[in-house]
């Protein structure tokens, strides 16, 4: 859940999951971006086995309850979950973030937050002995990030969800973790003032001397969603380079 186009990080983890052996489904939110998901899917069946493309706005309980009977119908059962999906007002991604509007800031954690809690309930019967689930964050969540405002407080309540969720499903032997990912040039960093000199400054002074790439994502994202993370639960794993294992470092140091 969560491909928008082949810059997306979902995109990246499909295509490895897809590389590693995995049988997949893609699911898309409205008709502008079903054409895009339908024709990456078709890019992945490679003459092969098709993959199954459904619609779900995770907005809307009754696209989930659709999702999990059509899914039952068509006989398949869920290995894993990855949940790539985000959204706030853009004029809210900017200026302070006390100006954020009561609708903006619902909206932030309804699409970003609660909708983690929602798949989790309606698809629930479809997950297997042992599912795994993973969402992505960002660092914006638990430090101040210009700009990031309301997706940050919606972030920090995703990762708590993380938590609850793990440890609600872990006695059924089902696992949730995040990916908190460096700063990577999607259509969900697009128009984010100032992100061009972000990524310079992420490349300039983290760890790695460079940028996080959906691949970085998509390998430990293999490891969470396989039986290679079979002890990680509840976890936020650190995909960005070694970026926020820094303090405060003055110029030229
Ligand atoms: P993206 O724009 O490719 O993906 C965001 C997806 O959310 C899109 O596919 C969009 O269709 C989907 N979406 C929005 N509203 C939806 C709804 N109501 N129902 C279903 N889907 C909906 O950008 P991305 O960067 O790949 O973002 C994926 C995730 O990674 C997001 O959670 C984002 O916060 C997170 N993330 C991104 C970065 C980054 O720098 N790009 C860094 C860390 C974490
Ligand atoms: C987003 C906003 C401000 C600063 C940001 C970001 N930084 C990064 C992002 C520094 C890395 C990207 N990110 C981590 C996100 O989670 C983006 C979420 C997002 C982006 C948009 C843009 C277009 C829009 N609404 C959005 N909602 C959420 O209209």
């Amino acid at each position: 859940m969560g491909i928008a186009n082949d810059w997306s990080i979902a995109w990246g983890i499909a295509e490895a999951a897809h590389k590693a052996g995995a049988k997949l489904i893609f699911t898309y939110p409205n008709a502008s971006v079903e054409k895009r998901v339908r024709a990456l899917a078709e890019k992945l069946a490679d003459g092969g086995t098709p993959i199954p493309v459904y619609p779900c706005d995770v907005q809307a309980d009754s696209q989930l309850i659709t999702l999990n009977s059509v899914l039952e119908a068509d006989g398949h059962q869920l290995d894993f979950i990855v949940h790539a999906i985000a959204f706030a007002n853009k004029d809210e991604l900017k200026g302070g973030i006390s100006q954020t509007s009561r609708e903006g800031f619902n909206l932030a954690m309804d699409v970003s937050c609660y909708s983690l809690l929602a798949v989790m309930k309606y698809l629930k019967p479809r997950l297997t002995q042992s599912a795994s689930i993973l969402t992505l964050t960002y660092e914006g969540s638990i430090k101040v990030v210009p700009n990031y405002n309301v997706m940050g407080v919606a972030k920090a309540a995703l990762e708590a969800a993380v938590r609850y969720l793990a440890a609600e499903f872990g006695p059924q032997g089902i696992r949730v973790n995040a990916i908190s990912a460096g700063p990577i040039n999607t259509l969900a960093a697009r128009g984010i003032s100032d992100f061009t000199n972000m990524l310079k400054h992420h490349e300039a002074t983290a760890p790695m001397r460079r940028l996080t790439t959906k691949e970085d994502v998509a390998g430990a994202a293999l490891y969470l969603l396989s039986s290679l993370g079979s002890g990680t639960t509840g976890e936020v794993l650190n995909v960005d380079t070694g970026a926020h294992i820094l303090g405060p470092t003055p110029a030229g140091m």
